[in-house]
C-alpha cells in the first residue's frame, strides 16, 4: 500500500492556510495544523472542513500549539513526522508590527528560529516552505526579483528579512529542503478584515446597501501587486515539490495605487468613491513601502506556476462575496 503524503501548517487558521489545507486535501495528503488556543473561537475559515466527519475522521488533524513554544513543536513534529511542512504562522499586520515590535519578531523570526531547530533534531527527510514577504524589499524600487535587495521598512519586514536568512543558512549548512516563497500581497474573500483590499471592498458592499456612511483610510498613494490567494498557495506546493530546494518570487506583475483599488470597487457597485472615502493619518505608518511590482519569471520558468487572476477581477470577485454575504443576511 502507498501511505499518504502529510504535512503540517503551521498558520492554518489564517488566508493562506485555509486554501492551503483544501488544496492539500484534495491531492490527498494528510493535513496536520496547528492551532492557538483562544478564548474566542478562531476556526471560522476551516470550519467548513473540520466539520465535515469524513474529512476530520480521514485526513486533517487539529493540535494546538504556538510558534512561541519550542518544546511543543518539537512534540508535534515528533508524533506527526509530516514530509511537508509549511511556515504560514505569523503576526502578519505590517501597521500592527509597529505597535508591538517584540511580539512581531519573537513570533516572525524566533519562532523560525525554534521550527527550524525542532526539525534539524530529527532525523527523516522533510521538506519546508517559509512564508517570505514582498515587504522585504522595502524602500528597493519595482520590479522586484529574486536578487534585489532588501531594504525592509517596518518592524515586521525587518523579521522576515531575518527570518529568511535563517532558512537559507539552515538550507546551506545542514542541507536542509528549504524553500522561501517571497509572497507580493495577496488577497481573497478570506483576507483579515483590517487588509486594504478587504477592508475597501467590504465598505463598498456596505455602503451600497445603506449600511455604512464613510470609509476612512490611510496612505492611498502606496502602489500594491495583488494577486489572487487561492492561486498563491498552489505556489507554495509547487515549490515543495520541486527537486533542488530554492527560492521564488510570486506575483502578477501588475502594479495599483490604493486609489485606483478604491475606485475600482467603488466603481463596481455604481458609486463615487470620492463622496465616501476619507483619507487619515490613523491609518498610516511611521515608514511606508511606497511600490512593489514582482517579477515572477522564475517561478513561471522553473515551476509552470503563473497568475490567472489579476486586479481588476480579484477586486470584483471580493466585491460580490461581500454583496453575497450582505445579501444571505437579509
Ligand atoms: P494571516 O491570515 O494573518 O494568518 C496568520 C496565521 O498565523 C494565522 O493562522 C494565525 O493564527 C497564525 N499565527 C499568528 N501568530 C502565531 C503564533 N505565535 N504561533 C502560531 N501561529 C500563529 O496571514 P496570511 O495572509 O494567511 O499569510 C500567511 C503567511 O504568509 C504569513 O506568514 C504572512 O506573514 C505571509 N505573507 C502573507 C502575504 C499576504 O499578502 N497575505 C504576503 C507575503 C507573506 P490565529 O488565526 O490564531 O491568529
Ligand atoms: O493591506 P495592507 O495592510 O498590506 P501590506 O502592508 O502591504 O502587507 C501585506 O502584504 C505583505 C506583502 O508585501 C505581507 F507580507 C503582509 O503580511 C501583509 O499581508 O496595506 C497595503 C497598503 C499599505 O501601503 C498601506 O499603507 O495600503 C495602505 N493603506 C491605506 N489605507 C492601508 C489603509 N492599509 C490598511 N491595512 N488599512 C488602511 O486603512
Amino acid at each position: 500500500m502507498v501511505s499518504r503524503k502529510s504535512a503540517l501548517i503551521i498558520g492554518i487558521t489564517g488566508q493562506d492556510g485555509s486554501y492551503l489545507t483544501e488544496l492539500l486535501l484534495q491531492k490527498g495528503y494528510v493535513v496536520h495544523g496547528l492551532i492557538r488556543r483562544s478564548s474566542s473561537f478562531n476556526t471560522g475559515r476551516i470550519d467548513h472542513l473540520y466539520q465535515d466527519d469524513s474529512i476530520r475522521d480521514q485526513g486533517l488533524f487539529l493540535h494546538y500549539g504556538d510558534l512561541l513554544d519550542g518544546s511543543a513543536l518539537q512534540n508535534l513534529l515528533l508524533s506527526t513526522q509530516p514530509s511537508e511542512i509549511y511556515n504560514l504562522g505569523a503576526q502578519s499586520h505590517v501597521k500592527v508590527s509597529f505597535e508591538i515590535p517584540e511580539y512581531t519578531t519573537d513570533t516572525v523570526y524566533m519562532g523560525t528560529l525554534r521550527l527550524l531547530e525542532a526539525c534539524r533534531q530529527l532525523d527523516y527527510d522533510m521538506k519546508i516552505y517559509q512564508a517570505s514577504s514582498s515587504e522585504m524589499f522595502g524602500s528597493s524600487p519595482p520590479p522586484q526579483t529574486e536578487l534585489t535587495v532588501l531594504r525592509p521598512r517596518s518592524p515586521y519586514g525587518i523579521a522576515k528579512v531575518a527570518a529568511y536568512h535563517l532558512t537559507r543558512l539552515y538550507r546551506h549548512a545542514y542541507q536542509m529542503h528549504i524553500c522561501n516563497g517571497i509572497l507580493f500581497n495577496h488577497e481573497s474573500p478570506r483576507r483579515g478584515e483590517t487588509f486594504v483590499t478587504r477592508k475597501v471592498c467590504k465598505a463598498a458592499a456596505r455602503i451600497k446597501c445603506g449600511l455604512q456612511k464613510k470609509l476612512i483610510l490611510g496612505n492611498l498613494d502606496a502602489v500594491r501587486d495583488w494577486g489572487y490567494a487561492k492561486e498563491y498557495v498552489e505556489a507554495m506546493w509547487l515549490m515543495l515539490q520541486h527537486l533542488t530546494p530554492d527560492d521564488y518570487v510570486i506575483a502578477t506583475g501588475e502594479m495599483h495605487s490604493v486609489r485606483e483599488l478604491v475606485q475600482e470597487a467603488f466603481t463596481y457597485v455604481g458609486l463615487n468613491w470620492r463622496d465616501y472615502v476619507v483619507e487619515s493619518g490613523l491609518y498610516k505608518r511611521p515608514a511606508e513601502v511606497d511600490a512593489l511590482r514582482g517579477n515572477a519569471s522564475k517561478a513561471a520558468r522553473v515551476l509552470g506556476w503563473e497568475p490567472q487572476t489579476k486586479f481588476r477581477q480579484l477586486v470584483h470577485l471580493m466585491v460580490e462575496a461581500e454583496l453575497e454575504v450582505l445579501h444571505s443576511h437579509g
